[in-house]
């Protein structure tokens, strides 16, 4: 039977807060397969209820079905849909690929609903799996219960022999307005060549890889076609290569594209952001105030930079996204106030500065996670539990006070937000919610200036609104 491949990419949450961007991991799979003849049908949950995405799986000659997951809810959302396809259409390959996969391959090996796991990048392997279904062994690819030791990661695809086949989604869901300009996001490289110690780039062996400059291009011209006028990049790292980026930045202002992306703060000066055309807003990973917690980290940033890159952008008519992460295993009180300082100066240095303050939710795939494990932390133990995964649970056993850093996040959520401003994949939020925002943006801008996190009893309040609105929606 001709293969039919239909790739899922599954809810990313409970209540999907903001406009949808496009599911690249998906997308680059299904656009290769296709140049590689094999027919292909994507599905992105987000959009399609999992009826329509079932009924068609039921009503046509599908042989493979993939589901993309990232650690959190999208693996509840895809066992759903996996168990449901298992029963229906039981001679069906069922493959399961993404980041959660890549960093924690131990915990999907053994569920019956789950055929193959592809480790990493999913082109080749899944290529090779479906074109040639008996083959025993393929490199970055494990059937059910095989053993996690016969994993052999592949090498990274050359990016140039990848490219997007819009004609597989439909642009125009993807697509909002932002400043008064269309707006989507795009990814033109993969990886980091920094080893941040909270995030998956410090285990999985990453390397920053690109497409070249013609091909970046040509694959921009293709989107360019929906009248857009508006691109953030959801690359991990744009500015590994200053001089590739500079490069990139010279056919968005031939084409009159404004553009946002991810930056590393020391590399936000006056001589690079001159260099970085048609940008708008930068998103910095800024991380922690306390130095020694940034070395400790090994986020290689001075906390000066981020200042430094705060003057620069305000002083060069820019905005930026600023991301703080508070509780790691090795941090002091004294360094959670200094994190909350330096949002605090950030704020006063650029006026109008998005912040966001998460508390720390140790991944698979990232050093700090086994020093976590080491200080008391268990991981979810089962694939369910990895589900129920975000970064609003505080259950680290080295914090004495969860409220207290929640308090703090969330202050710094609802005293920072400004639909207005909200670009990238956390866009800007559905109507229903403002009014609910609205006073909890009042509330924690009193909070903000008194500095005062205790007794948070409204946000305990909204934990429970959650989660009601999260039973009643299920
Ligand atoms: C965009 C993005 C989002 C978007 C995604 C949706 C969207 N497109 O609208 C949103 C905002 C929803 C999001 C949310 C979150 N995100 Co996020 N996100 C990213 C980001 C920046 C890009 C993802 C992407 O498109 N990459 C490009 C594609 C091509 O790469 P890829 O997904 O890895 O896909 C390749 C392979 O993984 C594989 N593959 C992927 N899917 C499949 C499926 C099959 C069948 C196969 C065979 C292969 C395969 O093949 C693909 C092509 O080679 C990544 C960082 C990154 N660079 O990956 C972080 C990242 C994935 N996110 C991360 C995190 C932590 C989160 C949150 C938990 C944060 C939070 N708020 O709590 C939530 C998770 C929500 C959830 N439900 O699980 C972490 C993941 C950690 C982890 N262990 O999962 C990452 C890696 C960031 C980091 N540096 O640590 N995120």
């Amino acid at each position: 039977m001709e293969p039919l491949c239909v790739l899922i990419y599954p809810k990313t949450a409970e209540i999907e807060f903001s406009h949808p961007d496009v599911p690249y991991s998906i997308f680059f799979l299904g656009s290769y397969l296709k140049a590689n003849g094999i027919k292909v049908k994507l599905f992105d949950q987000r959009i399609s209820s999992s009826r329509e995405i079932v009924q068609y799986i039921e009503s046509n000659p599908v042989t493979h079905v993939g589901l993309s997951t990232m650690t959190g809810p999208q693996i509840i959302f895809a066992m759903d849909l996996s168990r449901k396809i298992k029963q229906l259409r039981p001679e069906i390959d069922i493959i399961w690929g993404g980041i959660h996969v890549t960093v924690a391959p131990g915990s999907v090996l053994e569920q019956d609903f789950i055929d193959y796991i592809v480790y990493g990048e999913g082109e080749e392997p899944l290529l090779e799996l479906i074109k040639n279904p008996d083959k025993k062994s393929i490199k970055g690819v494990l059937c059910r219960n095989d053993k996690l030791e016969n994993l052999e990661p592949r090498e990274f695809i050359d990016m140039d022999t990848i490219s997007l086949d819009w004609s597989l989604i439909n642009p125009q869901t993807y697509i909002s307005v932002r400043e008064g300009r269309r707006y989507i996001s795009f990814v033109t490289s993969r990886g980091c060549s920094f080893k941040c110690q909270y995030c998956y780039n410090s285990v999985t062996k990453s390397r920053w890889r690109s497409w070249s400059i013609d091909k970046v291009r040509k694959e921009l011209e293709k989107v360019l076609e929906f009248d857009i006028s508006y691109i953030s990049f959801m690359d991990d790292n744009l500015a590994v290569n200053v001089k590739w980026l500079s490069e990139v930045c010279k056919i968005l202002e031939e084409k009159n594209v404004l553009w946002y992306g991810d930056i590393r703060a020391n590399v936000i000066t006056y001589e690079n952001i001159k260099k970085f055309k048609n940008c708008t807003r930068v998103f910095i990973g800024a991380e922690s105030g306390s130095q020694r917690v940034l070395n400790d980290i090994e986020k290689r940033i001075k906390v000066e930079d981020i200042f430094n890159a705060a003057k620069v952008l305000h002083d060069s008519g820019m905005t930026g996204t600023f991301s703080w992460i508070i509780g790691f295993p090795q941090e002091t009180r004294e360094d959670v106030m200094d994190t909350v300082n330096a949002v605090r100066r950030v704020s006063e240095i650029m006026p109008g500065a998005v912040q966001r303050l998460k508390i720390f939710s140790p991944y698979p795939g990232s050093q700090l996670y086994k020093m976590t494990v080491e200080k008391g932390y268990r991981p979810p133990a089962t694939l369910e539990d990895w589900g129920r995964y975000t970064r609003e649970h505080c259950d680290l056993p080295y914090i004495k006070n969860p409220w207290w850093y929640k308090c703090i996040s969330y202050v710094t959520f609802f005293n920072f937000y400004n639909d207005k401003d909200i670009i990238g994949s956390i866009g800007s939020s559905k109507p229903i919610f403002r009014p609910v925002i609205a006073v909890y943006k009042f509330l924690s801008s009193f909070r903000w200036r008194l500095n005062f996190f205790g007794f948070p009893v409204e946000f305990m309040m909204l934990d429970t609104m959650r989660k009601i609105y999260m039973k009643v929606t299920r």
